[in-house]
């Protein structure tokens, strides 16, 4: 059986279980902190979660695993079938990534262990969400899912980019990205109220307070 290694706080970790429990595919958990021990470089070569343990061996980078979670589950697709609407999906996820999950992670240091972060570093930052905002509103119009009435893989992954992003800008700037992308605030409740991502978000909460404790012990 399939499995995924990673543990409840992680949102790259979420944004993958969320796929697989989206198309019933049998997994098996094995809780996994980054750092925790050498070995599992063999599996994710950077050491990061999530990766996958599949039969033909192990896979990492959670925009590649998803990519053969619908390959080789392609019941209940998350990917539209058309060449091009598929690239606009991909597209987004990269954009999500690049633009929202990644500078925001630069914060990280100051919003979860309190170690302050530079001021140029708060003002790169901040002038690259705000570019990814731009972008993110010209490209998507939820209605109610970010490519029309289907979800695709880019709500999920966007989903979980932007988690990180909103909790990082809310603490350091007070800022509400969400607010910057019109039909935004409704697609963000919209994904939140389904029942994987509340099962999701449950364990994250649960999770939480010991996972601050470990960060800022480690800090
Ligand atoms: N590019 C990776 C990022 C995964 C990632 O950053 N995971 C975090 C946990 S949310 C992690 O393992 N951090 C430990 C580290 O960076 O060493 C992916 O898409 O899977």
């Amino acid at each position: 059986m399939l499995k995924l290694y990673g543990f409840a706080v992680s949102n790259y970790f979420n944004m993958v279980k969320h796929v697989l429990l989206y198309k019933g595919v049998e997994f098996d958990e094995v809780l996994t902190f980054p750092g925790m021990d050498p070995a599992y470089n063999s599996k994710s070569p950077m050491g990061k979660v999530p990766c996958i343990e599949t039969e033909h061996g192990y896979l990492a980078e959670s925009s590649v695993i998803l990519n053969y979670i619908e390959a080789a589950y392609p019941a209940r697709p998350l990917l539209p079938v058309d060449e091009w609407r598929r690239a606009k999906a991909f597209e987004l996820m990269k954009m999500a990534e690049l633009y929202f999950e990644l500078p925001a992670r630069r914060l990280f240091p100051e919003v979860l262990a309190g170690k302050a972060v530079s001021a140029e570093i708060k003002a790169e930052v901040r002038e690259t969400i705000e570019k990814g905002c731009a972008a993110l509103s010209l490209l998507a119009k939820p209605a109610p899912y970010i490519f029309g009435e289907a979800m695709t893989m880019a709500d999920v992954a966007l989903r979980y980019c932007l988690m990180t992003c909103k909790l990082a800008t809310k603490a350091i700037y007070q800022w509400d990205v969400v607010a910057e992308v019109p039909g935004l605030r409704a697609w963000d409740e919209m994904m939140a109220s389904a029942d994987i991502s509340k099962q999701l978000d449950q364990a994250m909460q649960e999770g939480m307070a010991a996972f601050l404790e470990a960060i800022k012990a480690k800090a």
